[in-house]
């Protein structure tokens, strides 16, 4: 069975010798990370640090919206200079934080992640690319430290657990240390069947209506192996670009029969266009690597780029792209 690795005692050190701390999360915030967020800032809390919360945003995800008002925009300058301790939580790089990266520089950094992709970068890191959630390895943080688990912070946990694995579907065999770790969460009174409803409920009425609205003008393509989806100006007069059903539109076309990829084609200004790629489990295409060729990132499963040009020229190249990778 995996087993996590042992926190480094410098990081031990590091945190139990700390007094004032800012926790900061990547841009455009998943569950995952604003609950590894929050969970550390209670462990740290707990330990008798004083405890600032840091993410440039926007938080546009419907399950995070609430927790907005916790986090400052800013690192100020009357924080920095007072040296606080940096934990960085969810992503390996500074470019991932945007304009905080600029503004922490010169600080100690503590990197807490689960992503394969960053390099081993900043002073300390407890980096576990098998762990499911970066919240998982905030879990390893508090045995380490021995600092009792509560409630709320369980639920924390699980959250970010329940978001990153699209509510453990995208856990696969062998991995019985997970449930291990959630049957600890549960003990703990946190209720799978209550993270479940928060975590799917939320939605707007006129997300669903949008979500129908794109379904109907779906259109496969390369023998039904890519569904491609395209938003047009009308859709954006009546439905708002936070009523978008991304999640849920990729999920539904994702399991036609068949389908390996989905391109959702979101208007972002005057010819530009954010296309959304995500492809099936079973398919071997990289989305990433295309999302990358764009000038995008992203993973092999789910990705994103911003493109600038008209929507025949994107749609015939990337058209050509996946014919190549599909032959
Ligand atoms: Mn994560």
């Amino acid at each position: 069975m995996f087993t996590y690795p042992d926190v480094s005692p410098k990081i031990i050190d590091e945190i139990r010798s700390c007094s004032v701390a800012v926790v900061v999360g990547h841009v455009g915030p998943d569950g995952d990370c604003i609950h590894s967020q929050i969970a550390m800032q209670k462990l740290l809390q707990r330990l008798g640090v004083e405890v600032h919360l840091a993410n440039a945003g926007p938080f546009s995800r419907k399950e995070i919206k609430k927790y907005e008002p916790l986090f400052a925009p800013h690192v100020d300058k009357q924080l920095y200079d007072r040296n606080p301790l940096v934990v960085m939580v969810d992503c390996s790089t500074l470019d991932r934080i945007g304009y905080l990266g600029d503004e922490i520089k010169g600080l100690t950094l503590l990197t807490i992640d689960h992503h394969a992709s960053g390099s081993k970068f900043g002073d300390l890191t407890y980096i576990v690319p098998k762990s499911f959630s970066t919240s998982l390895c905030v879990m390893q943080l508090y045995k380490a430290l021995d600092v009792e688990m509560t409630y709320e912070i369980a639920d924390h946990i699980f959250f970010g657990l329940a978001t990153d694995t699209g509510f453990l579907k995208f856990i696969g065999p062998y991995r019985g240390e997970t449930f291990q770790l959630m049957g600890e969460l549960v003990e703990l009174g946190v209720s799978p069947n209550d993270i479940y409803s928060r975590m799917e409920g939320g939605n707007t009425f006129a997300s669903q209506r949008f979500l129908g609205r794109l379904l109907q003008r779906a259109e496969p393509l390369l023998e039904g192996r890519i569904m491609c989806v395209i938003e047009e100006p009308s859709d954006l007069e009546e439905f708002s670009s936070k009523d978008r059903p991304s999640d849920t539109l990729y999920a539904h076309l994702l399991s036609v029969d068949d389908v390996e990829a989905v391109l959702y084609f979101k208007i972002s200004g005057e010819d530009l266009w954010e296309i959304g790629f995500r492809a099936s489990h079973a398919s071997s295409l990289d989305v990433g690597a295309i999302s990358a060729s764009l000038g995008g990132g992203g993973h092999r499963k789910a990705a994103g780029a911003t493109v600038k040009g008209t929507l025949a020229e994107l749609k015939s190249k990337l058209i050509e792209i996946l014919r190549s990778l599909l032959d």
